[in-house]
Order: C-alpha cells, then structure tokens, then sequence
C-alpha cells in the first residue's frame, strides 16, 4: 500500500497562548497514515505566535502582513499539497477543537467514503457558544444547505479533512474565510462531504476572526450570493426574470382581453406601459442569465485548467 501522508494545517494570528498547546496535541502517529506533518500559517501576528510554533516541529509559513482567514487557508492548502500531502486537515490555532479526533477525521477519508469530512459541533458536543453564535451558525448552515444542496449540520466548523483530490479543486477567493465557499466548490465539482461529530471547547480570549456579527453575515451572505451566481447562473436569473415576466404577463391579459374586445387599448394605457416595461425588463434579466451561463463554462473550463497546473506541481 502506498504511504499516506498526513498535513494538519493551523492557520494562526496572534494566538500565541494557544499555539503550542494546539501543535502537541497533534497526535503524530496514527493507524494508515506513514507521517503526519504540521503546517502553521501565520497570518502577519504581531506577537509571538510564529516564534512559538517554531519551537516545536513543525513547518511555519508567514505572511508579510494580516491577510485574512480565506486568504490565509488557501495559502495553506497550496503550502500542503507542495509538501505531499495526501490528505490535508484544518484545525484552529485557539485550542477550540480536540486534536484526538483528527484520526476519526480522516477516518471516511481513508476508507474512500468521502473527499471532505467535516468536523460538526452541533452533532457533537459544545462546551461554550454564546447564544448570537449559535444562531449565527445555524442560520448561515441552513443558508449554505439551501445553495449548495450538500447536507451540512454545521457550514462553520474550522475542523476539517480534505482528500488530496478536493484540495487541488478548491480555490478559496474571499480573503474573510473559506468555511463556506469551500462547501459550495466541493459541491459544484461533485465530491463527496460527510461528517463526524467533533467536540467544541470554550475559546480563552476573545475572537480573532468576529468582530461583529453584522460584519460576518455581511462576507457569509456576499460569499453565497457570489456562490449561485458562479455556479448557477441560469437558475438564479431566470427566477428573477420570470417575476418579472410572470407580473407583466399578469398585467397584460387584461389589457389584451379589452382590446380584442374592443379594439381599444387607449382606457387601459399605463397597464399597458407598465406591461411592456415589466416584459422587456424580465426578458433582458434571462438573457443576462444566458451570458452568465456562458461565463460559468469559462470559469468550468479555467478551473479545470487551475486543477491540472496544481496537480502538475
Ligand atoms: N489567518 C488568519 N487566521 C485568523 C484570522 N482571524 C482568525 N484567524 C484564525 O482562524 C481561527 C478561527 O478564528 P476564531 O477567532 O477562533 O473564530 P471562531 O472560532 O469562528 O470564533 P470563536 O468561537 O469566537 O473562537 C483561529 O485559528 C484564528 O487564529 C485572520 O485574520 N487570519
Ligand atoms: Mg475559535
């Protein structure tokens, strides 16, 4: 059998109490898998996270300044795949998650049940999330299942494995966080997501990601609107459309119904206006709908190109 090759990536700012801890609980043998390896990426932390991780073994990479969590993973996948990895887990560098599960993690990985395995809190066991957070969570869960059609419990978790296959395909482009953008790939290049019930222990120190709830439903909710309108472009646009033909339609029957009845369409005028307005709009919505869909092959086609080059590297 070939030798399997682990990466457990922690992508950090400024969580230098935590680090350490994080990187020892890693656990460095695990049945299947010939080496286990940890990556840390520092995202530009201005305390002594990366001197701290250094001191142990492992693999630093560091951006030059903060450049965001999605920025920041996305470096980490490629920082992976160049080491040989096999199979790619993400774990967070606040200690929030349990470094014992990572082999049932990577276990629907291993059996080649899975291309993703997601480590979700709600099946699992949370020691502390404030309410906001917990609805938060379950609210942007229920708004990434409705997109994407894979049946997640919790689009959130940073607790994941990816097989060396679904890291090559995923290409990460907000630079906030790649929880959700990451679901909706796997998703449109149909690979397989399952889930394993993880624990979620209480954070020590306050957020680094969350400023504010609006701030992050803001990036959650842009992240899934850009998300349909790449991957199903027609869909949305010809919903939208169809409204809006459906009303002109709608308003146009009566209208139409006078004037063979009559000959005149004169008493009816602005409906008839407004008709015509409605009709026009909603038929140049679906035809914005059709070049959309044009350029989602493009991007099919791009990406496809992006997935040869990497697994070229
Ligand atoms: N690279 C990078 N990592 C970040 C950034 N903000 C947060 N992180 C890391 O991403 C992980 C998750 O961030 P957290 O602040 O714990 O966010 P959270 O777990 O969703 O929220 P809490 O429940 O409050 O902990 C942690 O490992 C952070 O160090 C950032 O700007 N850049
Ligand atoms: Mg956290």
């Amino acid at each position: 059998m070939k030798p399997l090759k682990l990466v457990v990536m922690i992508p950090a700012y400024n969580e230098e109490e935590t680090i350490e801890k994080v990187i020892r609980s890693v656990p460095r043998r695990i049945p299947r898998i010939s080496s286990v390896e940890v990556l840390v990426i520092d995202d530009g932390s201005t305390d002594a996270t990366a001197e701290r991780a250094l001191r142990n073994r492992v693999t630093v990479v560091r951006n030059t300044r903060n450049r965001g969590l999605g920025a920041t993973f996305q470096r980490g996948l490629d920082a992976a795949l160049a080491m040989g990895a096999d199979i790619i887990v993400n774990t967070d560098a606040d200690d929030q998650y349990d470094q014992a599960q990572i082999p049932d993690l990577i276990a629907p990985i291993l059996d080649g049940r899975a291309d993703i395995v997601l480590g979700s809190r709600f099946r699992g066991h949370i020691e502390h999330m404030p309410l906001r957070k917990r609805l938060g969570n379950r609210f942007a869960t229920f708004a990434v299942r409705a997109v994407s059609g894979v049946p997640v419990s919790d689009a959130q978790t940073g607790f994941r494995a990816f097989s060396r296959e679904a890291a090559l395909r995923t290409q990460v482009q907000s630079t906030y966080t790649y929880t959700q953008e990451t679901i909706l790939q796997a998703a449109a290049h149909h690979l397989a997501v399952t889930e394993i019930p993880a624990t979620f222990k209480k954070r020590a120190g306050e957020s680094r990601l969350i400023s504010s709830l609006f701030t992050y439903a803001k990036h959650a909710g842009l992240t899934l609107l850009k998300g349909s309108l790449n991957y199903r472009p027609l869909k949305v646009f010809l919903f939208i459309g169809a409204i809006f033909f459906l009303l002109g339609f709608a308003l146009g029957v009566r209208v139409l119904a006078h004037y063979l009845a009559t000959g005149l369409v004169t008493p009816y005028l602005p409906s008839a206006i407004l008709t015509a307005i409605l009709i026009i709009f909603g038929f140049q919505i679906i035809v914005i709908g059709l070049i959309a869909e044009m350029i989602k092959q493009q991007r099919a086609v791009n990406e496809e190109n992006l997935y040869i080059a990497k697994s070229r590297r």
